[in-house]
């Protein structure tokens, strides 16, 4: 990590044996928790001239106090499938930092979710939050619970009894969920439901990504792909490059992915792949969203289906091999540790120039130092992805007003944020010495504010 910063060798020496012994006892105290491990140590790694050049951070015990989460609760969601038999599933909710807001974050409904996951999103967010420039503290939930091939009806059952348990806990000055991997507008809405009859009555603000109708923001749902574009345009630019005329690969096919796909081409790229769980389309001279959109937003189907529509396009089984796919940017939009080491390095044989992280944590740490050391333009997903939960907020300020606002608005003021958040996190890496290492930034200017809340909050 970084040593070259004007502090004294004694005060690096005392930074680099803080983190090692705080990232030591978190491995100690969350055995089998990799993703959580993986998330905290790229984090701390970022932070040693921070807490060289502020040793106030190490005396209040910052570092101990953020990775142990204010609240996890884990709970049972017993519900019946169609068949009327009893199902039972584990719901999960971390509410990890609220030094500076209600706790905020999605919620995961996927087969590999625990609370591995749980709190490296968790713990992410917390600092993702932070970055937007917004009052959210940070959180994440979720459950084991897979939506694939189930009926309406029990998605409404599922959600019904995981809000049963989960709607004691939470509220709009509390903690506010959203969606995240299998958690969008229909669960929402049936999350919604639950939660305003166990309440009798109508708090707006106790979930984001709501349908148009009951409360929710124009341009929540292009919000995180349109983010994830925005900052890599910013990243871009500084180097003299543009999404025109580009060449772009954006793994996944939901929510992410579909509206990142959708900004690029708007700014005159071409997308040439996506993927779902199963596979991967390609198209040489670029894919039609039209047809993707129909297929995974009205049919929830696989996108091997594509090819019907499309015979000139390919579909390779495998979502990994998307990454042997020549293109000038990659998006990762789908889920964590999708790039490794050997993706990373065929991404660079094949000459991109860009990587900007829709989905939370794609990239192993091996595969983000191979981007670094290789000169490639690398957004973080904190700050690549914010765009998101700041529309979320955003939708939380237009409840508390009862007034909402235009999608230009929205977006407008989304664009805005990007912009910040790629300023801020450059800014903080050029001052503790990794000029133009977004990750270092990004790490640094989103724990900053978080830091000084908690320092002025005394010790909790
Ligand atoms: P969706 O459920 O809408 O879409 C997820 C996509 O990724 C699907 O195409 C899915 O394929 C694919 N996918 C999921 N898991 C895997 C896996 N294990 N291997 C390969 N492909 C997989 O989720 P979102 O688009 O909302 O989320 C995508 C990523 O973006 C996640 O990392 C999420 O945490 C992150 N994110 C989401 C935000 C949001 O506002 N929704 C905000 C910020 C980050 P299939 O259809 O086969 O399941
Ligand atoms: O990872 C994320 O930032 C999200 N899934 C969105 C969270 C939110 O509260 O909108």
């Amino acid at each position: 990590m970084t040593t070259s910063l004007t502090v004294d060798h004694e005060e690096l020496q005392a930074a680099k044996e803080y983190v090692r012994h705080v990232y030591a006892q978190v491995k100690e105290r969350n055995p089998h928790e990799s993703e959580f491990h993986q998330a905290v140590k790229e984090i701390f790694l970022s932070l040693v001239p921070v807490f060289a050049k502020h040793p106030i951070y190490m005396k209040s015990g910052i570092l101990q106090r953020l990775v142990e989460p204010e609240r996890m609760i884990n709970f049972r969601v017993s519900w019946v499938d169609d068949l009327g038999n009893v199902q039972v599933n584990r719901g999960f909710r971390v509410q990890f930092n609220s030094a500076i807001g209600p706790f905020k974050g999605g919620l995961r409904f996927h087969p590999t979710v625990n609370s591995s996951i749980i709190k490296f999103l968790g713990f992410e967010q917390i600092f993702k939050n932070s970055l937007t420039g917004q009052p959210i503290g940070g959180g994440k939930g979720g459950s084991d619970f897979d939506p694939k091939g189930k009926s309406d009806a029990e998605i409404m059952r599922f959600c019904q009894s995981f809000m049963s348990e989960l709607g004691r806990y939470i509220g709009p000055d509390t903690d506010v969920p959203a969606g995240d991997i299998g958690v969008g507008a229909r669960e929402i809405g049936y999350l919604f439901g639950q939660y305003k009859k166990m309440q009798g009555s109508y708090h707006a603000g106790v979930l984001t990504g709501k349908g148009l109708s009951y409360g929710g923001s124009l341009a929540r749902t292009e919000a995180t792909g349109y983010g994830t574009v925005y900052f890599v345009e910013e990243m871009l630019k500084d180097k003299g490059l543009q999404f025109h005329g580009s060449t772009v690969v954006v793994s996944g096919s939901g929510n992410v992915s579909i509206y990142a796909m959708e900004k690029a081409v708007q700014l005159g790229a071409k997308v040439v792949a996506c993927s779902d769980s199963n596979g991967y389309i390609y198209d040489e001279k670029g894919l039609n969203l039209d047809t993707i959109k129909l297929l995974k937003e009205v049919g929830r189907k696989r996108l091997s289906e594509y090819v019907h529509a499309h015979p000139e396009a390919e579909y390779n089984e495998g979502s990994y091999g998307i990454w042997s796919v020549p293109c000038d940017i990659a998006l990762p939009c789908a889920t964590q540790n999708e790039i490794d080491e050997e993706a990373a390095k065929l991404l660079i044989k094949n000459n991109v120039k860009a990587v900007g992280e829709g989905a939370n944590m794609p990239s192993t740490l091996e595969a983000i130092d191979v981007f670094l050391n290789n000169g490639i333009l690398f957004g973080p997903a904190k700050a690549a992805n914010a765009g998101g939960v700041a529309v979320s907020a955003l939708e939380m300020a237009q409840n508390s007003a009862r007034m909402p606002w235009t999608f230009e608005e929205v977006d407008t003021k989304l664009h805005g944020i990007m912009k910040n958040i790629y300023k801020n996190s450059i800014e903080a890496a050029e001052e503790y010495g990794e000029p133009g290492n977004l990750v270092v930034g990004a790490n640094i200017a989103g724990f900053l504010k978080v830091a000084d809340a908690m320092l002025t909050q005394g010790i909790l």
